[in-house]
């Protein structure tokens, strides 16, 4: 007999078909009109053969205890059974806090985990760790790191990253001219975070394409904007996007077509932007032709999309990924200065915002109400250092890390605990992490899979996946919010990270604190409670805990009045000031000035990147390599899963190369390629393609890292894990963000036989 079982995901929400036990296919929430193809791996990821089937001990770590200095990921593991583990864990909690203190246990965590709110793996550790007395934490995030600590300096609010942003059907109704900066490629709605009862971006696309806008995709590659979207194509050089900007700013002005008005009621700073847009403050004036030399689009072009953008109602979109790279405020903050200079901002479907094709749901009309969630509570050490400086914070314990004004001191780290994130895939230039991450003396980790992340651990807990638990699905961006229901018993050993943590917290006398004696049921019935006092507040009828229950999932109904962001200061910017010093947009920053940096001075600037292709090292390094997200995949999730196998070539992961690139390399669609730069190398199956631009190479991130001699650093990754090549350094001192954009790389036919991938099975365990 098969039973359906109501579930969602970060990819979706669905009916688990569940028979004996096992799930064997998925169908689509009945309420989805536009459900993605990633749901289809669900079942090959529950019974996956690398399923962490018990808890595991690093045979070196076994024998020899806590110790610095030790490479892992090249040693196989011991079983142990539950009761060893949590003794393990908890002793060596509670050894690090006494003789180091709390700040010298690091975890951050970072991470997507998995959708469900209660079960969430990094909020639970948090919440363990917090009651236990802190530790070190992490601040923003891998996505938007540059773009979120910027915007509130200029703009007084991230509203325009996160949301809620002027939504899609402003945009439709107003724009003419929809300008792009990376696109908006269709594979990025296939998520959203927390979980999407319905994939609207696709609905959202199909209607602009449908009401005759003008879109134009500005990006090195042409898939950035689905077919039906009768895209113009700016093939743009990687890193440039700033110059562009301000070449398209220096022909508005040089037509004297800016909005005036707005640049002097709304905005502070812009006589010294202007002054560097036209060459006053530097001695280069930002025209068409100089953005021609750097970008690689003709002047004509630029001086064309000028006079759109200046005539015509404009949406202004930046993708996350334009600021994932060498100083990466520039791009965000020169989006802010144009859409002002056009006038747009806080007009119906005009002026900017960033990530329309980066997220399932941003634009999407909503409410703007609080969502079922768990508090992780405060980390009483009050330390984090940014994301991604987490390799430096491993390298130099006592090191100053400079952010966003501030000096934060690096702690001496002992311990490492990840619950719900995998650095082995997330971060950049593994491996100077790998050689950092031997630094510490004991590394934790929960994970359902044999991924890179348990592979180099010290200690291995097996987590449950979402469908062997019950738990609440729910993103702001969303209409619904999702019942989880448990569609399988546990597999194997494996245990709720939950359980895992309240024993550890029993271990050490805090367990009160960390379960406030709630178990599943009444954790989720609290989250719901709680959400739904402020629904209520709202004046939104809902149904009470169990209706939810019984029902599956919970629909409010979207607002029929079209958002606009930014429109009550724009109809009166003294009534509505925005929460910036001046109250302005901020085109030139007096805060950021006062830092004194460099890299990030106190208005929008060109800086070449570090690497890129007019760069030095291009001689040596040709091609500019990105790394963006999977169509396949969520990050690392699901890579063991039907959709992402079957997208592999050759068994790798896919690279795409132009016909030149390719012809002058010797390379065909389906050979195997490698990839290499002084930081590392893997293995790729390369896809030649028209669509890229001459010089630019694209790899998605995801394919689990499988070095051929493990626990080397610099061992070739067999599968095509791009963040053996990128490079690991802040944007700049103000965001601290990843560069992973900034890569150059050459590549080569592979001539010698081809290693196997074998990152999709378990490592070599040794028995008791
Ligand atoms: N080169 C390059 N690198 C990038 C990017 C890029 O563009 N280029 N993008 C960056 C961005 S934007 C992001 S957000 C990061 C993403 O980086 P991550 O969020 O770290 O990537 P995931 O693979 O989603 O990691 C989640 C891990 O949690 C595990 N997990 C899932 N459910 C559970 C659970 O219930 N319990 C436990 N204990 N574990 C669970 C999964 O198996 C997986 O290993 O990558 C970043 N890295
Ligand atoms: N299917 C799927 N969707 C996802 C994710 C996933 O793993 N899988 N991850 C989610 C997450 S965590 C995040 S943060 C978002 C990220 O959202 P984004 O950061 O927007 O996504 P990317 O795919 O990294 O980049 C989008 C496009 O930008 C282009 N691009 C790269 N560099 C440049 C440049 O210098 N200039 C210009 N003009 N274009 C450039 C690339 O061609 C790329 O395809 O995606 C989310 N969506
Ligand atoms: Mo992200």
């Amino acid at each position: 007999m098969t039973v359906a079982v109501p579930h969602a995901s970060h990819w979706g929400a669905f009916d688990a078909l569940v028979e004996d036990g096992r799930v064997t296919a998925v169908r689509p929430f009945a309420r989805d009109r536009f459900p993605g193809s990633l749901i289809e791996s669900v079942p090959d990821i529950v019974h996956a053969s690398c399923r962490i089937d018990r808890p595991y001990v690093r045979a070196g770590y076994l024998r020899h205890g806590p110790r610095s200095g030790a490479l892992r990921g090249g040693e196989a593991f011991v079983p142990v059974d539950w009761d060893t583990a949590i003794r393990l864990v908890s002793g060596e909690l509670d050894r690090v806090r006494q003789a180091h203190g709390n700040t010298a246990i690091f975890g951050g965590s970072y991470g997507w985990s998995s959708a469900g709110r209660f079960h969430h793996a990094r909020t639970q550790l948090h919440r363990c760790l917090n009651a236990l007395g802190g530790c070190t934490g992490q601040l923003t995030n891998y996505s938007y790191a540059a773009g979120m600590t910027l915007m509130p300096h200029i703009v007084g609010t991230n509203d325009c990253i996160t949301g809620p942003a002027t939504d899609w059907p402003s945009i439709i109704a107003n724009a003419r001219v929809l300008l792009c900066f990376g696109g908006l490629p269709l594979k990025n709605g296939e998520v959203c975070s927390g979980g999407a009862g319905e994939g609207q971006y696709r609905r959202w696309l199909r209607e602009a394409g449908a009401a005759g806008i003008r879109i134009v995709n500005v990006s090195p590659l042409r898939q950035d904007a689905p077919d039906f979207l009768r895209a113009e194509w700016l093939p743009i050089r990687p890193g440039t996007d700033t110059a562009l900007m301000l070449a398209l700013a220096h022909e508005i002005v040089a037509e004297g077509r800016e909005d005036k008005d707005f640049l002097a009621t709304h905005c502070t700073g812009w006589p010294i932007l202007r002054a560097y847009i036209l060459g006053g403050s530097d001695g280069q004036p930002k025209t068409p032709e100089w953005a021609a030399s750097i970008t690689g689009i003709a002047a004509a072009t630029i001086v064309e999309l000028a006079r759109a953008i200046a005539t015509q109602p404009t949406m202004i979109t930046s993708a996350w990924s334009i600021q994932r790279q060498d100083y990466g405020e520039q791009p965000y903050w020169m989006t802010v200065a144009l859409a002002a200079i056009t006038g747009g901002i806080g007009r119906p479907g005009t002026g900017f915002t960033f990530g329309y094709g980066s997220i399932n749901g941003v634009g999407n009309p909503r409410h703007d109400l609080p969502v079922p969630a768990l508090s992780a509570g405060r980390n009483p050490t009050g330390l984090f250092i940014p994301v991604a400086r987490v390799t430096d914070m491993l390298e130099k314990p006592g090191g100053v890390c400079e952010y966003n004004g501030k000096r934060i001191v690096y702690p001496d780290t002992k311990l490492i605990y990840w619950a719900g994130g995998n650095p082995f895939h997330h971060h950049q230039d593994l491996n100077r992490f790998l050689r950092a991450w031997a630094r510490a003396e004991t590394i934790v980790v929960h994970e359902p899979w044999w991924t890179a992340l348990a592979r180099h651990a010290d200690i291995v807990l097996p987590a449950t996946t979402t469908l062997e638990r019950n738990d609440i699905a729910a993103s702001s961006r969303d209409r619904f919010v999702m019942a989880m229901k448990q569609a399988v018993p546990t597999q194997g050993q494996a245990r709720n990270d939950v359980a895992i943590f309240a024993d550890i917290a029993d271990a050490l006398g805090v367990r009160e604190r960390f379960t406030e004696q709630r178990d599943e049921g009444a954790w989720l019935r609290h989250l719901y409670d709680t959400a739904r006092a402020g629904w209520t507040a709202a004046g939104l009828e809902t149904p009470d805990f169990d209706r939810f229950w019984d029902a599956g999932h919970l629909e409010f109904t979207p607002p029929e009045r079209p958002f606009v962001l930014f429109e009550g200061f724009r109809a009166d910017p003294y009534a509505e000031p925005l929460n910036t010093p001046s109250g302005k947009v901020e085109l030139f920053s007096e805060t950021i000035a006062g830092f004194g940096y460099d890299d990030c001075p106190g208005h929008p600037v060109w800086r070449a990147p570090k690497e890129w292709l007019g760069a030095p090292e291009a001689a040596r390094f040709p091609l500019h390599l990105l790394s963006f997200q999977p169509a396949t995949r969520l990050h690392g999730q699901l890579d063991q899963g039907r959709v992402s196998l079957a997208s592999k070539v050759a068994g790798r992961e896919p690279i795409l190369i132009g016909p030149a690139d390719a012809a002058a390399r010797g390379i065909k669609t389906g050979d195997v390629v490698r990839i290499f730069n002084d930081r590392g190398a893997c293995l790729g199956g390369a896809v030649v393609t028209e669509g890229i631009l001459p010089g630019v190479v694209a790899m998605a991130t995801g394919a689990w890292l499988d070095p051929l001699e493990p626990g080397a650093p610099g061992a070739l990754c067999v599968h095509g894990n791009p963040n053996v090549l990128t490079r690991d350094e802040g944007t700049s001192r103000l965001g601290q963000g990843p560069v992973a954009q900034s890569c150059l790389v050459e590549i080569e036919r592979w001539t010698e036989p081809v290693p196997p991938v074998r990152v999709h099975a378990p490592p070599p365990i040794e028995e008791e």
